[in-house]
C-alpha cells in the first residue's frame, strides 16, 4: 500500500493540532515544529506489502521531544495520528516513546515531497510503514486505543515488523 487516494492539497501555513491526555493543548506550525530540538535519522521504510526502501535520511523531531514539550498525563495510553487525506494510523503510547519516531520535514536534505507526505510526516522504522502517517494533521493522545484506517480494516495495532504482525 502506498496511499489510500490522492495527495490532498494542503494550505502552505498548515498547522498540526495536539491534543487530548496533555497538558498543553497546542496548534503547532512547521516553523514552530522547527523550533524544538530535531535529528536526521538514516533509516529503513517497511510496507506491509512487502517492499522497502532503505537508507532514507529523515529530519524531525523525535517523538520523544514533542511528548515532553506537551506534558503528557498519566491517563493516556495510546496516540492516535491524524492526516489531511482522512488517513488514522494509531500506536501504544509506549510504542510511540521511541526516538525513531520522527515528525519529520526533510528527507535526504530536502524539504519533504508532497508524495511523500510533505510538509510534515511520522516515520516509524521500528513499525510497518502505515503506522507513518503523511500529511499530518493532528496528534491525539487517548486513554484508550481508537482504531486508525488500515487498523479498522485488520491489519495490526502493534505492527512490528521482525515479528512480520501484518494482521489481527
Ligand atoms: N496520510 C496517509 N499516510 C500514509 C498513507 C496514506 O494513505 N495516507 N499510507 C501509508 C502506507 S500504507 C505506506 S506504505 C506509506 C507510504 O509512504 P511513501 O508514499 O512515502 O512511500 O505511507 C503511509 N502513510
Ligand atoms: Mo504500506
Amino acid at each position: 500500500m502506498l496511499s489510500k487516494g490522492e495527495i490532498p492539497s494542503i494550505p502552505h501555513d498548515s498547522t498540526v493540532e495536539v491534543w487530548g491526555e496533555i497538558e498543553n493543548e497546542l496548534t503547532v506550525s512547521l516553523d514552530e515544529f522547527k523550533t524544538l530540538d530535531s535529528e536526521t535519522q538514516r533509516q529503513d521504510f517497511h510496507c506491509v506489502t512487502g517492499w522497502s526502501r532503505f537508507d532514507c535520511l529523515f529530519h524531525g523531531v523525535m517523538f520523544p521531544t514533542l511528548a515532553e514539550h506537551v506534558g503528557v498525563r498519566e491517563e493516556a495510553s495510546h496516540v492516535l495520528f491524524h492526516a489531511y487525506d482522512g488517513y488514522t494510523t494509531d500506536l501504544p503510547l509506549s510504542e510511540c516513546l521511541f526516538d525513531g519516531l520522527l515528525l519529520a520535514w526533510a528527507l535526504n536534505g530536502e524539504a519533504l515531497p508532497a508524495e511523500h507526505g510533505g510538509p510534515l510526516r511520522a516515520v516509524t522504522p521500528h513499525k510497518y510503514a502505515y503506522k507513518g502517517a503523511k500529511w499530518l494533521s493532528g496528534i491525539e493522545f487517548t486513554s484508550e486505543p481508537k482504531r486508525g484506517y488500515w487498523e479498522q480494516r485488520g491489519y495490526s495495532s502493534s505492527a512490528n515488523p521482525w515479528k512480520e504482525e501484518r494482521y489481527v
